[in-house]
C-alpha cells in the first residue's frame, strides 16, 4: 500500500468529519485519534480542514469539515458502529436533524459497495449536493467517481464558495 498514491483502490473507506460546537478543529483531530486508536482502522490520508457555512439548517454556527481515507478490514456496519462509538465517546447529543453537533462522522464511501439499508446507505446519498463534503474528499481521493462521475464534475455543479481553508488565527 502506497500512502501517497491517489488511486481509488488504495483505501477501503472515506469518512467525512464535521464539527460546529466547541473547539471545532480539536474535535476533528480527537475523532480521528479515537477512530484509529484501536489499530484496526489505519489513517492513510487526511484532507485539509475547511471552514464551511452551515448547510440544511442555516441558523447555526459555521462548521469545520474534513475527510479521511482509511484502510480497514472491518465490514461497513462495523465501521459505522465505530464511527457512532466515537460520536458517543465525544458526547454528541442528537437534538435536531442537521443541527449543531460536537462531532459527526459519516461513512461516505466503502470500497465499491452500494447498499441501501435503513441505517446505512452507501455511497452516502448526499455527497453530490454538498460542497463541504466534495472539497475535502477531493483532497484525499481526487480520482474517485461518485455515481459514475468524477468528484470534480460534481464540484463544478455546487456552490463551494463558502468552503474555505480553515485558519486557526482568524477565529
Ligand atoms: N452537517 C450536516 C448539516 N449541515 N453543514 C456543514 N457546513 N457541515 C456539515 O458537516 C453539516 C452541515 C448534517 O450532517
Ligand atoms: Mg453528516
Ligand atoms: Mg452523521
Amino acid at each position: 500500500m502506497n500512502g501517497n498514491a491517489a488511486r481509488p483502490s488504495d483505501f477501503d473507506a472515506l469518512i467525512g468529519l464535521g464539527s460546529n460546537v466547541g473547539d471545532k478543529a480539536a474535535n476533528i483531530a480527537r475523532a480521528v485519534e479515537l477512530l484509529t486508536a484501536p489499530g484496526d482502522i489505519r489513517l492513510l490520508r487526511s484532507s485539509k480542514l475547511y471552514r464551511t457555512a452551515p448547510w440544511g439548517v442555516l441558523d447555526q454556527d459555521w462548521f469545520v469539515n474534513a475527510c479521511i481515507a482509511i484502510a480497514t478490514a472491518l465490514p461497513p456496519h462495523e465501521l459505522l458502529a465505530r464511527c457512532l462509538g466515537v460520536e458517543d465517546t465525544m458526547q454528541r447529543v442528537r437534538e435536531r436533524r442537521w443541527g449543531p453537533r460536537v462531532i459527526d462522522l459519516d461513512v461516505l464511501v466503502y470500497r465499491d459497495v452500494a447498499m441501501n439499508e435503513h441505517d446505512l446507505i452507501l455511497p452516502h446519498p448526499r455527497i453530490q449536493e454538498r460542497g463541504f463534503v466534495l472539497v475535502p474528499m477531493r483532497d484525499v481521493a481526487p480520482d474517485i467517481k461518485i455515481a459514475g462521475e468524477p468528484v470534480a464534475n460534481w464540484l463544478a455543479r455546487v456552490d463551494a464558495r463558502d468552503v474555505v481553508p480553515f485558519e486557526r488565527e482568524s477565529q
